[in-house]
């Protein structure tokens, strides 16, 4: 893939430095309401900054694919939203539109970025057995040789059978100082992981294991929300279960429900659910910058 690597982003790169790619559509309107989503935008940056690395904001802009895009006001007012499959079409009809994390690991791969950082990633759908609804983020995570920084998924999906699905397109799935798979607004899902990391330089030490097997498969490093602005996962399962029962009288489908359950959560949590989103999100960029920063010093 042809990408245009602005030119921050592109002299650090050159100069062997650390680069965070962040995707965009979590800081468009798809994502957070505004203005909290140029705010998350805002903290991420100067997150990935203060750990001494440089942000990539990826999305595509008249038909480029770009990656460190500083057009933050292009990029925000826009709701296409872009998955890798659709990028081919986007960039060949002159489209803009943001980028998910499955398009954003593709965009950052061509470019040479090994992290990128997300709030939460796409996963395995409740009632895949009548929908096959699996989000692309986990074949692209499993194609592309990026670490994904994310706070697990939202515990609305079936994050058991995510975490499988995950064993089984081979991509390992590491817990950040934690030995459950987070469930985003929750630090908790009841689902275990074998595999831990305390500090980014063993996890750094792990990506360069990754690669010297030849391998161009992502990793997952899985990073629970902060306890302080963390939702407890029992407070939390009677609100999802109502919002999807919710979704589902009232007509409800395929891809308005994610809107509505996230706006019943929001009400039901008076807000907390934004607070917890924005917290995670921002410690994701913290921890992929000092992980990306790890990685510039780190051989096997
Ligand atoms: N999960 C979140 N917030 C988000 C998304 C996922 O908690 O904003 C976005 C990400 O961009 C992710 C995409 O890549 O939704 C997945 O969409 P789908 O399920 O349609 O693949
Ligand atoms: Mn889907």
């Amino acid at each position: 893939m042809s990408v245009r690597i602005e030119s921050e982003v592109a002299e650090t790169i050159e100069r062997g430095g650390a680069v965070v790619a962040l995707e965009s559509t979590i800081f468009s309107a798809l994502g957070l309401p505004a203005p909290t989503n140029r705010e998350v935008l805002d903290d991420c940056l100067a997150a990935i900054r203060a750990g001494g690395a440089t942000p990539a904001v990826c999305a595509v802009i008249d038909g480029v694919a770009v990656v460190g895009t500083n057009d933050f006001d292009r990029v925000l007012a826009t709701t296409r939203k872009l998955g890798e499959r659709d990028l081919p079409v986007a960039i060949a009809s002159g489209a803009t539109g943001v980028t998910t994390v499955s398009a954003t690991v593709a965009m950052a791969a061509a470019a040479g970025i090994e992290v990128f950082a997300t709030g939460g990633i796409g996963g395995v759908h409740r009632g895949v057995e009548r929908t096959g609804d699996i989000s692309a983020d986990l074949g692209a995570i499993a194609r592309h040789p990026v670490v994904t920084v994310t706070a697990g998924v939202k515990g609305f999906l079936d994050v058991a059978r995510t975490v499988e699905h995950l064993e089984m397109l081979g991509v390992p799935v590491i817990g950040w100082q934690t030995n459950e798979f987070p469930a985003f607004w929750s630090r908790t899902s009841g689902i275990h992981l074998d595999q831990r990391v305390d500090d980014v330089a063993t996890m750094a030490r792990i990506v360069r294991a990754a690669r010297s097997l030849r391998s161009d498969t992502g990793l997952i490093l899985a990073a629970p929300c902060p306890a302080a602005e963390a939702i407890d996962a029992q407070d939390l399962a009677p609100i999802i279960d109502g919002a999807l029962q919710d979704a589902e009288r009232a007509g409800v489908a395929s891809g308005a429900v994610t809107p509505f359950v996230l706006e019943r959560i929001f009400v039901s949590t008076n807000g907390r659910s934004i607070v917890a989103n924005r917290s995670l999100a921002v410690q994701n960029a913290q921890i992929a910058a000092t992980l990306s920063l790890a990685l510039t010093t780190t051989s096997l």
